[in-house]
């Protein structure tokens, strides 16, 4: 069937057809099977509104889900064409920026699989977050061309008038099919307008900001860094919210004054939390009172907290507001005067004295729920963070430790693991993940050791082909494979691994040779604002060249810095790991997912106390984990009384002192940048605002004594079995399933 299909669109000539020409037969195939399944409904609809949703491409994902890659690849393979070509060619859409994003993505897979009525809902970005190009050891941005063929996005005709300030704008609805496990699908629902102007981008990532409605979605986070592009990003929230709520409006019509009963909608942090204020509203014009619909709201709403990072906490000017549309403004005083009533501590206000709305406060009182992401960083909201508002609700606070879809990373991204374990223990834990404990009575077994560390090896010799088809660089298959792959920020540390990285460059010089070589990849964008992040991209890139050039220090150590991380890399990285790097200073990384992903690749965590790596070392037990680092307690004491001194570290310790002058080295200096390195230089002994230097001797030890571990590999097999086995928890239908039971109160298989 699938292959006289095939035939048919391609007029009988597989072999000749174009890229282009073949891609769209296979695209058309497939969906055409999406079309006929079934939509899930149920009583109440859940709406997951998010600014991102990292998807990765969708073709052989979908492809497997419906049962039909292997008929497809095999009736290519017949006429001399490889799906790979095709897989390639899928366009990979750049609606997120990190873990937020990968986070609802996974969320829509679960969602579907677990058959609950729900859907995403956001926006188009036309060029993504931007698109990673190296120069001169640097970053540079570029737009992320995604949309130029055919592809998932299907358009609609619905769309939705309103204004944006004084301009009239249209929106219109477009979808993408998210498949699950068991043959049924979800809709990723997103807006956009018909007016954009791509042409507007000229160099890299600028572009005329002055004319909304045709520039609004060109970027998932415009640099923020003037007020015109703080405004631009407030009038995307705003379109997005406006957007969203009007299609919620539109599709239950004929319920609205119960609509608290048939909707319920979680926020994907506080960027669309502007549709609690646009719900109000609308109530309000359907003929309830401001009372009413104050309540309506706080029943119909729940907000999920990804950070507790002062600066990503949002605060919009009120006069935003009040360009965007005066009523909002009234309705936020109201609000405060609502809040007053409860308490009047500042810690819990809406509006501040500065004349700021606080999106955080306004998604907490006028909601059901407020959840952390792992149960570490909802202890920290409760107990310090949001300790406020803990104390007036306590009860709305809960915690959803965070989740991964196995579909994509596992079954997809390591098809001979999955089989292997199947072989093992059966299917069952495909649907049923907690299943894969059942593989841990095979630890001792050295059989089963050897077939893990033999597939470990097939995903490293795939990575290694991989990086040298889409960067170009050698890298050595016998290595250990050191991964941080994450975006760049000071909080999560690259720039620690960095001065281990020096640190071992001079052990070698000095002749402390180590075992085996180490490769670090490291996978990563910086904010194109963000010039510390940069200065430690510039470090790492510059640092990568000099240790290349150097004949004795690269024999045993390599930096594999992948250009423009995105999910498909992802896939190829995840799977090959042998150490997973989750070094953020304790109390700041809210839970992280990619330790989850790495995890149940067999790879094992180098990491502090934090996030969900703290759940992770419950569940393996501290002798399959390598735990380094001060405390989040001791954290959180030292930034309460201004205790941590930086200089004092780099000032008496020898090591320290020495990887951090190495930055502004002759050798450095020769190969990078002054301005950058020795910005960084400074900034290292001068502030070091997330204590890099308060956990390296640490760091280095435990590093060490980790890569000693890597040598009896029977054992280090063993412990990879213990990850892989105990990973299970970290699904995201368990916690997809968590929030359907306690949150929003919807069935589910
Ligand atoms: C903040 C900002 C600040 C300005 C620049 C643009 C921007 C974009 C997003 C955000 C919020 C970031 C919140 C976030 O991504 N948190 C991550 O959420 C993951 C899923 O829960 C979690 O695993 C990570 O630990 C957390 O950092």
């Amino acid at each position: 069937m699938i292959r006289e299909e095939l035939l048919a669109i391609t007029n009988n000539n597989i072999e000749e057809a174009s890229l282009d020409a073949l891609y769209q037969a296979v695209l058309s195939v497939t969906q055409k099977r999406i079309e006929n399944m079934e939509h899930v409904h149920g009583d109440r609809t859940v709406y997951y509104m998010s600014a991102e949703f990292l998807i990765g491409k969708l073709l052989s994902n979908n492809m497997m889900n419906l049962g039909i890659y292997h008929e497809i690849a095999q009736t290519l393979k017949e006429h001399g064409r490889d799906i790979s070509e095709v897989e390639g060619y899928d366009p990979e859409p750049s609606l997120g920026n990190g873990g937020l994003g990968r986070l609802a993505a996974c969320f829509l897979d679960s969602i579907a699989t677990l058959g609950i009525n729900g859907e995403g809902l956001g926006l188009v970005y036309h060029f993504g977050l931007f698109k990673q190009v190296f120069e001169n050891h640097m970053q540079v941005e570029t737009k992320d061309v995604w949309l130029d063929k055919p592809s998932w996005l299907r358009k609609t005709d619905t769309v939705y008038s309103f204004k944006l300030s004084d301009v009239n704008v249209t929106s219109r609805m477009h979808e993408i099919d998210v498949l699950g496990y068991r043959g049924k699908k979800t809709t990723l629902r997103l807006f956009d307008l018909d007016s954009i102007d791509e042409t507007l981008v000229t160099q890299g990532i600028d572009f005329d900001q002055s004319k909304v409605d045709s520039n609004l979605t060109l970027f998932l986070y415009p640099d923020d860094s003037t007020e015109q592009g703080l405004r631009l990003r407030f009038a995307q929230q705003y379109f997005m919210t406006m957007s969203n709520v009007s299609y919620i409006f539109d599709k239950h019509h004929d319920d609205i004054d119960h609509l608290y009963q048939s909707v319920v909608v979680q926020i994907n942090d506080t960027h669309p939390a502007m549709s609690i204020l646009l719900v109000i509203q609308r109530l309000m014009k359907h003929g309830k009172s401001f009372d009413e619909a104050c309540s309506d709201v706080q029943k119909m709403f729940a907000y999920t907290n990804h950070t507790i990072l002062a600066e990503a906490l949002e605060k919009w000017p009120l006069s935003y507001f009040e360009a965007m549309d005066h009523e909002l403004v009234v309705i936020i005083k109201k609000l405060q005067k609502k809040v007053d009533a409860v308490s009047k501590d500042p810690a819990v206000a809406i509006l501040d004295k500065d004349k700021r709305v606080h999106m955080a406060s306004l998604s907490i009182h006028f909601s059901y729920s407020t959840n952390g992401v792992a149960s570490l960083h909802t202890d920290i909201l409760v107990n310090s963070e949001l300790k406020a508002f803990a104390d007036l609700y306590p009860d709305r606070f809960n915690n959803k430790t965070n989740g991964i879809t196995f579909r994509r990373w596992l079954q997809f991204s390591n098809p001979e693991l999955t089989q292997y374990l199947i072989d093992k223990i059966g299917d069952g834990f495909l649907s049923e993940a907690t299943q894969l404990r059942a593989f841990e009575a095979f630890k001792d077994d050295a059989r089963v050791q050897e077939d893990v560390l033999r597939i470990k090896q097939e995903r490293k010799d795939d990575l290694v082909s991989y990086i040298k088809k889409t960067e170009g660089i050698d890298v050595n298959p016998t290595s250990v494979f050191d991964i941080q792959i994450k975006r760049l920020h000071e909080y999560k540390r690259q720039q620690l691994n960095l001065l281990y990285i020096i640190h071992m460059m001079h052990e070698i010089r000095e002749g402390h040779l180590p075992k085996r070589p180490v490769t670090f990849f490291f996978g990563s964008k910086a904010a194109p604002a963000y010039t510390i992040a940069k200065d430690i991209i510039h470090a790492l890139l510059t640092l990568s060249s000099i240790i290349e050039k150097d004949p004795v220090v690269s024999q045993y150590l390599q930096i594999v810095f992948v250009e423009n991380y995105n999910v498909s890399k992802a896939e190829h990285l995840i799977p090959a790991g042998d150490i997973s790097e989750q070094i953020s200073l304790a109390s700041k990384e809210a839970s992280g997912t990619g330790n989850m992903k790495l995890m149940l690749n067999g790879a094992l965590t180098l990491g502090t106390l934090d996030g969900a790596n703290v759940e992770i070392a419950d569940l393996v037990g501290p002798e399959n984990v390598f735990i380094f680092g001060k405390h989040s307690d001791t954290v959180i004491d030292l930034y309460a009384t201004s205790g941590y001194n930086a200089r004092h570290y780099y000032e008496t310790n020898d090591n320290i002192k020495r990887a951090i002058d190495t930055l502004v080295s002759e050798e450095m200096l020769k190969e990078g940048t002054h301005e950058n390195l020795s910005r960084l230089h400074h900034e290292l002994i001068s502030k070091d605002w997330f204590m890099t230097l308060l956990d390296f001797d640490d760091y280095v030890e435990t590093k060490n004594r980790m890569l000693d571990a890597y040598e009896d590999r029977l054992h280090w097999a063993k412990m990879m079995i213990v990850n892989i086995s105990n990973a299970g928890y970290f699904s995201s239908d368990r916690t997809i399933a968590q929030y359907a039971d306690e949150i929003w109160k919807v069935n589910h298989e």
